[in-house]
């Protein structure tokens, strides 16, 4: 499917520094060390629901991971997934008695609109679970082969014990594991299975329910974890750079992703980091569509909230970080990207030099955002107490929050 329009990203005179960011799998800090194209899945919406400020924050956090590379001068290779079938979004279809394929284009188009609004980068390829279907197919077909899955009742089920390295991207330990399993779309209960933990790879065609000819897999629809993997690997190959999502991706689904595609080919790891942006919260709660204690960024554009300050207000929180929106972090997003236009706004201004390398340090140290906007603030304050003879220095300021934060002032 297609994505969405991209927003130029402005040049910067000299070039950034290579990204130092917290790898999930080896538990600290990596220097990322991506080759003249740099390669990056992010798994994407499953579009039952429009895009809350807790989808927006984790895309926000692995637009920066792409800023800061194509300001290495490297080019940025990105793919992400469009989850357009699965048990939420037929629920909701069934909930509100609409057709889960135009719920699902309506909420795809709203996430687009979005994401162009906050000026996020697209992926190259924007992929769909059911385009993904003749990928997904052969891929279980393989697992099959290889011994690294098993039938079971017409379902087909990846063997978790098959995978040497399973279990190394979240380090989760079982009891741990087989309570994220049962909460996040696995059936551990379920009688028959290997190991509690196997995921399924192919559900043969249930009732009332849309399926897809499966080839010898017979009609059915594919499980969750083979989706991302098929589409990464068709278009990123083995040894990608950074697969990336929310914490609640840890486990199962990347690991269980991990270990599918190094069963398939024999090879690990499937990513070379594994980058999860924490949760956002609303009331005490993770912000989530199943619970419904949402903040919508299609409401608030509608209410007539500046795109940028959306994005500043998610700017101001680390990404690993769980955080808790309020309305007083949209005010002061507000506040900030006024006195920001103000201070760009003059013909001229302290120099900015400094200004654009505490940025640049700023976010290749993990994506230290805060710290990022703690530099602007400060150039800021300063235009206003002093003001400065740099005529340069405001335009140098607005390239650098565009290029690097995808604000536009
Ligand atoms: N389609 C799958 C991924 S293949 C999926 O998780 N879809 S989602 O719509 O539930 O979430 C999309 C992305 O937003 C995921 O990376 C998820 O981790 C992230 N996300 C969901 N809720 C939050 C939240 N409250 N805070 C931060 N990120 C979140
Ligand atoms: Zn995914």
């Amino acid at each position: 499917m297609h994505a969405w329009p991209a927003s130029e990203v402005p040049a910067l005179p000299g070039r950034g520094r290579d990204l130092r960011i917290h790898d999930t799998a080896t538990g600290g800090l990596v220097t990322l060390t991506p080759g003249p194209v740099a390669r990056i899945y992010v798994c994407g919406i499953t579009p039952y629901d429009a895009t809350h400020l807790g989808h927006a924050a984790t895309y926000n956090a692995f637009d920066l991971v792409q800023r800061v590379w194509l300001d290495t001068k490297r080019q940025v290779h990105y793919v992400q997934n469009v989850t357009d079938v699965d048990d939420p979004l037929l629920e909701r279809a069934e909930r509100d008695g609409v057709d889960y394929t135009s719920l699902a284009e309506r909420e795809i188009e709203l996430f687009r609109t979005d994401m162009t609004a906050l000026r996020m980068l697209p992926p190259r390829e924007f992929v769909g679970a059911v385009e993904a279907i003749p990928r997904i197919v052969p891929l279980v077909e393989r697992l099959l082969e290889g011994g690294s899955a098993y039938e079971l009742e017409g379902d087909v089920y990846f063997s978790v014990d098959a995978d040497p390295h399973f279990g190394e991207v979240s380090g989760y330990d079982a009891a741990t594991m087989r309570q994220l399993s049962a909460e996040r779309g696995g059936d551990p209960e379920r009688p028959g299975k290997k190991n509690p933990l196997d995921p399924m790879l192919w559900m043969a065609a249930r009732p009332g329910e849309p399926d897809w000819d499966g080839g010898p897999l017979g009609r059915g629809r594919p499980g969750w974890h083979i989706e991302c993997v098929a589409i990464a690997l068709d278009h990123l190959g083995m040894g990608f750079d950074v697969q990336g999502g929310g914490s609640d991706l840890a486990f199962p689904h990347h690991e269980m992703g991990a270990s599918h595609a190094q069963c398939l080919t024999r090879e690990h790891p499937f990513a070379r980091s594994y980058v999860h942006a924490g949760m956002v919260g609303l009331d005490g709660e993770k912000m989530s569509k199943s619970r419904g204690n949402l903040v919508f960024v299609s409401r608030l554009r509608e209410q007539g909230v500046d795109p940028g300050a959306i994005r500043l207000a998610l700017l101001a929180h680390h990404y690993r970080g769980d955080w808790e929106y309020t309305t007083a972090v949209l005010d002061e997003a507000v506040a900030r990207l006024a006195r920001w236009r103000a201070a760009v706004a003059r013909p001229e201004g302290p120099e900015a030099d400094t200004l654009l390398r505490q940025v640049r340090d700023a976010l290749a140290d993990d994506l230290n955002a805060p710290a990022a906007l703690a530099a602007v603030d400060g150039w800021a304050a300063l235009q206003e107490r002093e003001g400065g003879r740099d005529t340069g220095a405001p335009g140098l300021v607005s390239r650098t929050v565009d290029a690097l934060l995808g604000v536009a002032l």
